[in-house]
Parts: C-alpha cells; sequence; structure tokens
C-alpha cells in the first residue's frame, strides 16, 4: 500500500511547491494507479503511477503523450479555447523529463487537476453522452492531422481482435487457475463468433478503412464534463493514443456508455444497449469530428460497437482465465462479470443491428 509519507516523497519529486495534505486513490481506472493530490482543500493534481508491466516503456509513452498534448495546446490556443482547461498538463520532474522514478523502481507522472469539472461512470443525463461524444470526435479531428509517424505503438495489437482471441484460446488451453470448466458458456460464447474478430482488421488491410491518430479509450470516464455547463472539455488517459480505426472509438463509447448499467453490473437482466444513447452518441461524434468520415467509415460504425465490446469481453474473460493479472480488481470474479455484461452487450446489439444501422443511414 502507497501511504501518505511515501506519495508525498514522489510529490515533492515535481517540480511543485506546494505541500500535499492528501491523497484521495482513484478506484476508476483498471490499469494506473491514480490520486487526486488535495492542497488547501483543494484537488490540484493527479498522481499517477504507470503500469510499466503493461506500458513497457515508460520514455515512449511519456513521448507520445508529450507530443499529442503540446500539438493540442497549439490548436485549442489559436482557437481561442482554454487550453489550461482543455488539455491535459503533464509537470515537469526535478529528475529530468515528465517523470519520476521511486526507490522501489515505479514509474510516476503528475498531472494538473482540470478544475470545476468530473467524469461519470455511467450516463445519468443524456446529454452527458452527447457532449463526450462531441468531444471525442473533436479530439479525434484535432489530431487528423498530427504526424503519426512519430506515436510509439505503446501496446502492440492493442485493438486486433484476432489477435485478443488468439490470446485467448491460449489461456483456455493453459486454464492456470482452472477455471476454465466453470465458464464453459462464456467461452462457446467467444468461440461462436470467431469470424466477427476480423471485421475491423480486414477493412484495415484492405485499405477500405484508414489509420487515422485514435484515442482507444474512449470510455465516458475518461472525458472530464464540465459540472456547470456540463460540456465534455478535456479527453483524458491518454496512454494509449495511436494510429487507428475510426470504429476503434465509436465501438469502444457505445460499448460503455450505451450499456444501461456498469461495466460489472451482476444482475443481467439489468444489462443492455440503449439505442436512443447509441443515436445520441452517433450525432454528436460525428458532429466532434465534422464530417471527416467516409461513408464505408459511417456504415461500420455499428459493427465497430459491436466488435470493440466483443474484444473487450474476450479480454476479460482471458484475464478472468489468466488469473486476473491485467485488470484491476476489487472483488472475486469481477473480471468474469465484466466479461458477462459486455456478452450481453453484444447479444443485445446483434438483434439491434438493423436498429443502429438505420439510425446511422439517417446521418449518411
Ligand atoms: C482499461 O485504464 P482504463 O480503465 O481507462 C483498458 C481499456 C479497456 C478498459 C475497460 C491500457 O482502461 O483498454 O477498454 O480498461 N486500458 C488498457 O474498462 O488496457
Ligand atoms: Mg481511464
Amino acid at each position: 500500500m502507497t501511504d501518505y509519507v511515501q506519495l508525498t516523497k514522489i510529490f515533492e519529486t515535481f517540480e511543485v511547491t506546494d505541500k500535499p495534505d492528501s491523497f484521495e486513490c482513484c478506484s476508476f481506472g483498471h490499469i494506473n494507479s491514480t490520486f487526486f493530490v488535495t492542497v488547501k482543500d483543494v484537488k490540484k493534481y493527479v498522481l499517477q503511477k504507470i503500469n510499466t508491466s503493461i506500458f513497457k516503456n515508460p520514455d515512449e509513452l511519456t513521448a507520445n503523450i508529450v507530443g499529442v498534448t503540446k500539438f493540442l495546446r497549439r490548436k485549442v490556443e489559436a482557437m481561442g479555447g482554454d487550453p489550461k482547461r482543455e488539455v491535459l498538463h503533464l509537470i515537469r520532474s526535478k529528475q529530468g523529463g515528465y517523470y519520476s522514478k521511486s526507490g522501489d523502481g515505479g514509474y510516476w507522472r503528475m498531472y494538473d487537476y482540470i478544475k470545476g469539472a468530473k467524469t461519470y461512470q455511467i450516463v445519468e443525463d443524456p446529454i452527458l453522452f452527447y457532449n463526450s461524444a462531441v468531444a471525442f470526435g473533436n479530439f479525434q479531428k484535432l489530431l487528423s492531422d498530427y504526424p503519426a509517424d512519430e506515436l510509439h505503438e505503446t501496446i502492440p495489437n492493442f485493438h486486433n481482435t484476432v489477435s485478443r482471441f488468439t490470446d485467448f484460446k491460449k489461456a483456455l488451453e493453459a486454464d492456470v487457475c482452472g477455471r476454465a470448466a466453470s465458464v464453459q458458456k462464456e467461452i462457446d460464447f467467444v468461440l461462436e463468433r470467431e469470424n466477427v474478430c476480423s471485421f475491423i482488421t480486414d477493412r484495415i488491410a484492405s485499405g477500405e478503412y484508414p489509420l487515422r491518430v485514435t484515442h482507444n479509450d474512449t470510455k465516458l470516464n475518461n472525458v472530464m464534463i464540465d459540472e456547470v455547463t456540463k460540456e465534455g472539455i478535456c479527453v483524458i488517459d491518454l496512454d494509449t493514443v495511436m494510429p487507428g480505426s475510426v470504429l476503434y472509438d465509436f465501438g469502444d463509447s457505445i460499448r460503455f456508455g450505451a450499456s444501461s448499467a456498469e461495466e460489472d453490473e451482476r444482475d443481467l437482466g439489468k444489462v443492455y444497449m440503449r439505442l436512443e444513447l447509441f443515436d445520441d452518441y452517433a450525432k454528436g461524434f460525428l458532429k466532434g469530428l465534422g464530417g471527416s468520415l467516409s461513408e464505408a467509415e459511417m456504415l461500420g460504425l455499428p459493427m465497430g460497437a459491436l466488435v470493440i465490446t466483443f474484444e473487450t469481453g474476450i479480454r476479460f474473460l482471458t484475464d478472468y482465465l489468466n488469473g486476473d493479472t491485467y485488470f484491476a480488481t476489487h472483488r472475486e470474479g469481477q473480471n468474469l462479470d465484466r466479461a458477462r455484461t459486455q456478452f450481453k452487450l453484444v447479444s443485445d446489439m446483434e438483434k439491434k443491428m438493423p436498429e443502429m444501422n438505420s439510425i446511422i443511414e439517417k446521418y449518411l
């Protein structure tokens, strides 16, 4: 456990003069460890320990974030926006660069906390989701002329659903925890849908879908929403910004935000894809993108939602089989619960595909 004294020591390695009063652990991210730093009763910084068993090259990871945030900052300034609120700001380390190494070999970074904004785990009001969509679409539009060859691939094959399926089969074969027998239904669900996996990768390979600079982790909780205006002001969690298909970003937002329930809901009766939210998101995302998608990409968006939801379910189930080594869990069986909600959503999307297609056709 990281305590106040240790966190203060790490905090002091950054170029700030404040004295921290407290550190509050944020339990929502599944990968890095995140703490909100309060100074004189005000949340002021976000201190994060990078999960280097997943992000194996902190230099490349940091270079991506520095590059992307500098690029966004210039654009936001040119448009008369407020870069302090609209772009993540990494704080320099006294060790040089933008991260600090702690005594135990951990890699830490710190951001300014964006004031007057918060994140949501579930869509409480449809306008929030629409606004998050505009923000993610706009994020992708702003990065459309980013020099993609300067981006490092922080996690190879991140949204390669075919390779996710292969990893799943390996985990199933190894069955290191002996859990496979108890989840045969979920395993069959995956195996029956192998053909779905190559939907996006095939179209990238054939050139039908162009590679763009995508965020790749567009969950609702990765955008800060202004507490007053409810607008999506800043896209956060830039660890996986890499070249990809627009379907990845659209799909990931739908699987998380258009769900009627939380990602780890145990009562599957409560879990379905909300078509009205699918529509709100599509509308906002396309608005944010400002009409830069091809017809083929537009028509692929509903399948993008299905594929990324399926992929995420595969990843959760794989991790369950592997003994929960990748995604942070806070209770027994949480990865299995997460996999189940994703598969429930996939089944629902299979049924709702005609309606999803008609919604997109409205916006062509
Ligand atoms: C992870 O770190 P976080 O919670 O934003 C994961 C995403 C998954 C998501 C599922 C680097 O995102 O790919 O979609 O959990 N990030 C990484 O909630 O694997
Ligand atoms: Mg996140």
